[in-house]
């Protein structure tokens, strides 16, 4: 079922095997052309380190769009883009082409065995934490402002690419 009312939404973009620009540029493109995407803004890329996970550093960046997609419906079409670039999962955080998480659905608080929303990690971020600074400077999450946020994590390291 696609309702009628349109969302905003926070998509994490994370590549760190392959042509980590090339491929997060492309995804945007997909994502943009999705049914039921009305609008997509999309952060300065950042280049850093990893974090609970291993390989090459990352290139990072958060998107913002408007959909009249539900949340499910959202993160299977994601799933659907990240298959397409050949994404595996050996194990848990391990090095990716292409990782597309839904970080925020409007208001909604999600929990079951497919997803969960607010994105469970991304307070403590600087890769999801920064971007999402850059779209929307005065957003809270339930555990504080960003730019406190940003703060307690300022010993991750983090690039904006020129
Ligand atoms: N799932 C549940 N909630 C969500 C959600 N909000 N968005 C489920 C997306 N997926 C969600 O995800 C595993 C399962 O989580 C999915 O099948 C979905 O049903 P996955 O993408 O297959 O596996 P993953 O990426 O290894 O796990 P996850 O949870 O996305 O990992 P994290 O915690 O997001 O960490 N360091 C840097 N610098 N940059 C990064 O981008 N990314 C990670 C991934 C670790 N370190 C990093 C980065
Ligand atoms: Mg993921």
């Amino acid at each position: 079922m696609i309702s009628s009312q349109n969302t905003t939404a926070y998509i994490g973009l994370g590549a760190n095997l392959g042509n980590t620009e090339a491929t997060l540029h492309h995804a945007v493109d997909q994502i943009r052309s999705l049914p039921g995407i009305e609008q997509l803004q999309l952060s300065p890329l950042y280049r850093t380190a990893p974090i609970d996970s291993s390989g090459p550093d990352y290139l990072n960046a958060v998107a913002r769009i408007q959909t009249s997609l539900t949340a499910h419906q959202l993160l299977s079409a994601l799933q659907n883009i990240e298959l397409a670039h050949g994404r595996l999962r050996p194990y848990r955080n391990a090095p990716r082409t292409l990782d597309l998480d839904v970080l925020l659905f409007g208001t909604e608080h999600i929990h079951d065995a497919i997803l969960t929303v607010p994105h469970p990690r991304m307070h403590e971020r600087a890769f999801v934490l920064r971007p999402l600074y850059d779209l929307a400077p005065d957003l809270s999450l339930e555990q504080g402002v960003l730019q406190m946020l940003l703060q307690q994590c300022s010993d991750q390291a983090i690039h904006r690419v020129p």
